[in-house]
């Protein structure tokens, strides 16, 4: 692990590769599908990076690296199976074959994570590109520009209105149906207004595009007069504020022009001043719209991040609780395999010491046999009967005179039976 780098999730698993030539999982690390390795999600939070480590045992320098597989925005995670999940990088396809569905569920949630915190602090870098570009093109001047040519083209060629109930002639000229009515009466032939074409019809079809851009046209033009010239008129000189001076940055009717106040002053028609102070503020309002989306991504990210938090600190518990079950019961084991080991061992030093105990007893009758028989030798009165037996009664007493075997079986070794479980609780 990296220097401020923390785990975020820890999991068991086998990681595979999909060999799109074969087509066939390998594993991806030498060890062999068969073992399962310990997998981690590491976090930078300096970076704000992840990436998958598998971490394998080297006999001498201890932990070896075997896997480290940067987590990468686009990538897509798929949960195949409950345990076994796969994602693809735009080079390869990755799988993760789990230890149990719990590891699954723990992965596809940091990695989840981590792909929001990804994507994330890119998208929105990407999100304000766009914005900029639609900006670029929708500035107030380009606006009026882009406005009047439409009207240009809206506009009858003979009347120089917009057109009204526009129809389409064969040469694909369009008028106003009531000023190329007037146009041909009284004319011989029934040419176009513009090109001198002959119409081949008398009654031209409606031009129903044409027709429909106008009404939308018209109707734009309506609303945005209505809210742009609120009528507002010069508090001076009573006439309507058509003009924006630009030295003293303030509306201006034709009067105030003209006026000694704004003399040798530059002004715009409030649509075009308008349209240029507009941008003016909205080129200083974006960077001040970047450092709102910048800090809409980090509050998102601390949202995440709280959450995920949350689903970490739920999931360690489980997994803390697992290791404690498997320990208990490996405790509850050793200590029953413990107190077998001690009973046999007991059962047998007491066995040992009954049999050692019994040939005691047994050689005790023997002593006190030959003791009594001596003591019969002694109480005779018969002097010949006793010499007789005085070689074999020195004998007899010789031979047992043996003293008695010291206890011989070793006690019970109590350290043997406690080592290692002296934890001083
Ligand atoms: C092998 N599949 C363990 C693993 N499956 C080893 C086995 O011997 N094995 C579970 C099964 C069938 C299936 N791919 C896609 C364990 O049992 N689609 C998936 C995807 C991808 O799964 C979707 C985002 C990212 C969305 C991704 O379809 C495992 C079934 C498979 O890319 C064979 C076929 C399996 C469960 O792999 C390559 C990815 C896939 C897209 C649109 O046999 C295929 C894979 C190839 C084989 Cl990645």
């Amino acid at each position: 692990m990296n220097m401020g780098e923390s785990s975020i999730c820890q999991v068991r698993a086998t990681f595979m590769l999909y060999d799109d030539t074969n087509m066939r999982w390998v594993p991806a690390a030498s060890e062999g599908p068969a073992t399962f390795s310990r997998f981690h999600i590491y976090h930078n939070p300096v970076t704000n990076t992840f990436r998958v480590v598998q971490v394998g045992h080297k006999i001498q320098t201890g932990q070896q690296m075997v896997i480290n597989y940067a987590i990468i925005k686009g990538l897509k995670y798929n949960q195949a199976t409950p345990n076994f999940h796969q994602w693809r990088d735009g080079r390869q396809v990755w799988g993760l074959n789990f230890c149990t569905p719990n590891d699954a569920t723990l992965f596809a949630n940091s990695i989840t994570y981590a792909l929001q915190v990804v994507s994330g602090t890119d998208s929105a870098v990407t999100a304000s590109g766009k914005k900029k570009s639609q900006k670029k093109s929708m500035t107030a001047d380009n606006m009026a520009s882009r406005l009047a040519r439409l009207e240009e083209e809206l506009t009858c060629p003979v009347c120089h209105d917009i057109f009204e109930h526009p129809v389409l002639l064969s040469c694909s000229h369009s008028f106003c149906k009531g000023c190329l009515q007037q146009w041909w009466t009284g004319r011989p032939t029934h040419e176009c207004p513009v090109c001198k074409t002959t119409s081949f019809s008398d009654n031209p079809p409606t031009n129903l595009v044409l027709k429909n851009l106008c009404r939308n046209f018209l109707e734009e033009k309506r609303q945005s007069n209505s809210s742009v010239s609120s009528e507002v008129l010069c508090a001076a000189h009573g006439e309507k504020l058509r003009l924006f001076c630009l030295d003293d940055e303030q509306l201006a009717c034709l009067v105030c022009r003209d006026s000694e106040k704004h003399t040798g002053h530059k002004f715009l028609p409030v649509s075009e001043a308008s349209g240029r102070c507009k941008q003016e503020v909205q080129e200083l309002l974006k960077p001040l719209k970047k450092k709102l989306e910048d800090f809409d991504q980090v509050k998102t990210n601390y949202d995440l991040t709280e959450n995920h938090i949350k689903v970490q600190a739920q999931n360690t518990e489980t997994q803390i609780k697992e290791q404690f079950k498997n320990l208990h019961q490996f405790l509850q084991e050793e200590e029953e395999t413990r107190i077998t080991i001690l009973r046999v061992e007991e059962a047998q030093k007491s066995q040992e010491i009954k049999e050692r105990r019994d040939g005691l007893s047994k050689e005790m009758v023997t002593l006190s046999d030959a003791i009594r028989a001596n003591e019969d030798q002694l109480r005779a009165d018969d002097h010949v009967l006793f010499l007789q037996n005085y070689k074999t009664t020195m004998e007899r007493v010789q031979l047992t005179m043996q003293a008695p075997q010291p206890i011989s079986v070793a006690l019970i070794d109590v350290t043997k039976h406690l080592s290692n479980l002296d934890f001083r609780v």
